[in-house]
C-alpha cells in the first residue's frame, strides 16, 4: 500500500501535475444528469477559467464504483450510494488549472447541500445529501488515482488554451 502512494506522488510531480497544470477529476451524478444540470454545471468550470481535459458519458459498472468509493465501504449508506450512482449515467470529466483541487471542491461545496452556501454548486442546485449532483477530487492524490481509475490515457486531451494569458 505505501509502495502505491509513494509511486502516486513520484508520478504527479514527474507528470508536471502541479501549478497550472494541476488536474482534478469531477463527475456529474445520474440525478444531475436526469435533472438537465449538465450544461449549467459544466458552464461554471469553463467561466472560472479551467480547462477541459476530458469528458465523457458513462454508465458506471459496479466494481468501478465499489473501488471509487472503496474508503466509504463501511458506512451505513454505502448500498444506497452505489444504488445512485448506478441508476443512470454520469458525467466524468477532468479539470485542469491552478489550485483547481481546492477550488473545485470550494464550488461544489460542502457533502450535505443544507451546509453548502448559496453561490455554490450544492448549494444552488440540489438538498438531499444522498441526491448532492456533483463529485470532486479531495485532494491531488485523490485526483491522479480517480483520474485514472475513470479515463484510459488516449482520452486525456492536450490542447492550448488560447485564453490562458487572459487568466494567469
Ligand atoms: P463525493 O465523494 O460524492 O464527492 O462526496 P464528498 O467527497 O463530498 O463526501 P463523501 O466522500 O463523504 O461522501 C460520498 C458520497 O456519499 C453520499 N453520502 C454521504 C450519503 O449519501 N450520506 C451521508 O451521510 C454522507 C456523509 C454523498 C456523497
Amino acid at each position: 500500500m505505501l509502495c502505491f502512494f509513494l509511486s502516486l506522488f513520484s508520478q504527479i510531480f514527474q507528470s508536471g501535475w502541479t501549478g497550472v497544470n494541476e488536474r482534478t477529476f469531477i463527475a456529474i451524478k445520474p440525478d444531475a444528469v436526469q435533472r438537465k444540470l449538465v450544461g449549467k454545471i459544466v458552464q461554471r468550470f469553463e467561466r472560472k477559467g479551467f480547462k477541459l481535459v476530458a469528458l465523457k458519458l458513462v454508465q458506471a459498472s459496479e466494481d468501478l464504483l465499489l473501488e471509487h468509493y472503496w474508503d466509504l465501504r463501511n458506512k451505513p449508506f454505502f448500498k444506497g450510494l452505489i444504488h445512485y450512482m448506478r441508476s443512470g449515467p454520469v458525467v466524468a470529466m477532468v479539470w485542469q488549472g491552478l489550485d483547481v483541487v481546492k477550488t473545485a471542491r470550494k464550488m461544489l461545496g460542502e457533502t450535505n447541500p443544507a451546509e453548502s452556501l448559496p453561490g455554490t454548486i450544492r448549494g444552488d442546485f440540489c438538498v438531499d445529501v444522498g441526491r448532492n449532483v456533483i463529485h470532486g477530487s479531495d485532494s491531488v492524490l485523490s485526483a491522479q488515482k480517480e483520474i485514472f481509475l475513470w479515463f484510459r490515457e488516449g482520452e486525456l486531451q492536450l490542447w492550448e488554451q488560447n485564453s490562458a494569458p487572459w487568466i494567469y
